[in-house]
């Protein structure tokens, strides 16, 4: 008898289990997307992916936690509640402000390491332009600025630690920009650090040359401090670097197929009038990197990616140092340092991904969202 029970109430526990899966499997991963948003740029792209892979059921955004980067932190808001709006998510997927300045890296210090030879393409993001003082400030999204939809009235940083501890286990960082929520959310919290699933970060350059500088990435150089703090955590963590990106070129056929898409979708519209539209029409032979859109294919199938190396990585963070934001990967963790060993990716399928990024691009927006839950 007790054990006839005990079968019954573990065959019944066997099918919730089940039913639980079932469910999971349908929702798809869950994922914070932590980013410097921008309109349409690699940002707005990953993040019009995302919401299309919600409505088909594959994927799971519990918020987009904006931080400064490309642009800043409240011009990257609007640009996300605006993003949002557009494709009819505004209501389902919050949008929380996060930190505005880097833990430790200023522009005195920036032109201090440029001037001891830094080097570099010379994009500063946000430290390009004034730092906006009111919605007067703003710049106006081609499509106009969300109407409806309002960033939440929890920080960033709380949402982060809120909703890892309400999902221990489950939640997935994309982590898109400088690390400085990611960083403050562990410093405040530190107990989340167990409970986050994985972090899969677009950031770092591993084995090729920096972008904004000769040696150092754009996300890891504007906020060294904090990605070295995070990558140092002991979680699960992947590395999308700029070793794969840059084999990942966005070209003017490609461009077209979105841009040229028919039926025009509000998404496609604006895609054709971003930067790089411009580019392409100068040269036809142009080519450009779509970084961050990178990270989402590998969460949805890690086979996207056709070579990963397993590496100890760190970043050094020495403001006035041309050397600060540099990533470094050790094949064998160097002594003295706690360091992380994580998957580094090195190389993707591109044609297989680029009919990804393409179908999601171009899919009917408004999107039709499942029910929440
Ligand atoms: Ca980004």
């Amino acid at each position: 008898m007790k054990r006839r029970a005990w079968l019954l109430s573990a065959a019944s526990a066997a099918a919730l289990a089940a039913c639980a899966g079932v469910r999971r499997a349908q929702g798809g991963p869950k994922v914070i997307i932590d980013s410097d948003y921008n309109t349409m740029s690699d940002d707005g792209q990953l993040g019009a992916m995302a919401v299309q892979l919600q409505a088909q059921g594959r994927l799971q955004v519990m918020g987009i936690t904006v931080v400064s980067g490309n642009k800043w932190l409240q011009q990257g808001v609007a640009e996300a509640l605006m993003s949002m709006e557009r494709l009819g998510a505004g209501d389902r997927i919050g949008v929380y402000a996060g930190a505005n300045l880097p833990l430790n890296h200023d522009y005195v210090t920036i032109q201090a390491e440029l001037k001891a030879g830094a080097g570099g393409d010379g994009y500063l993001g946000a430290w390009k332009t004034p730092e906006p003082r009111s919605a007067a400030d703003l710049v106006r999204p081609p499509d106009g600025f969300a109407t409806r939809t309002q960033v939440q009235p929890t920080g960033a940083v709380d949402f982060i630690v809120q909703t890892i501890k309400a999902h221990p286990h489950e939640i997935t960082l994309l982590a898109v920009g400088p690390l400085t929520n990611i960083a403050l959310a562990i410093r405040q919290s530190p107990e989340i650090v167990p409970l986050i699933q994985q972090i899969i970060y677009m950031g770092g350059a591993v084995h090729v040359p920096g972008n904004t500088t000769k040696a150092a990435e754009f996300n890891w150089w504007f906020d060294p401090e904090a990605a070295q703090f995070v990558l140092r955590q002991p979680i699960p963590q992947v590395v999308v670097p700029l070793d794969v990106t840059n084999t990942v070129q966005l070209n003017k056929a490609t461009f077209e197929r979105i841009a040229l898409a028919s039926p025009p979708t509000a998404v496609t519209r604006v895609y054709a009038q971003e930067w790089f539209s411009r580019r392409f029409a100068r040269d036809p032979n142009y080519t450009s990197n779509i970084w961050d859109t990178l990270v989402i294919a590998y969460l949805l199938d890690p086979s996207y990616a056709t070579q990963v190396d397993e590496e100890y990585v760190d970043v050094i963070a020495k403001p006035g140092d041309p050397q600060n934001g540099r990533s470094v990967g050790y094949a064998q963790p160097p002594e003295g340092v706690k360091l992380q060993k994580m998957k580094v990716v090195k190389r993707f399928d591109n044609a297989r991904f680029l009919d990804l990024y393409v179908d999601l691009l171009t899919r009917p927006v408004p999107v039709a969202l499942p029910p929440a839950g």
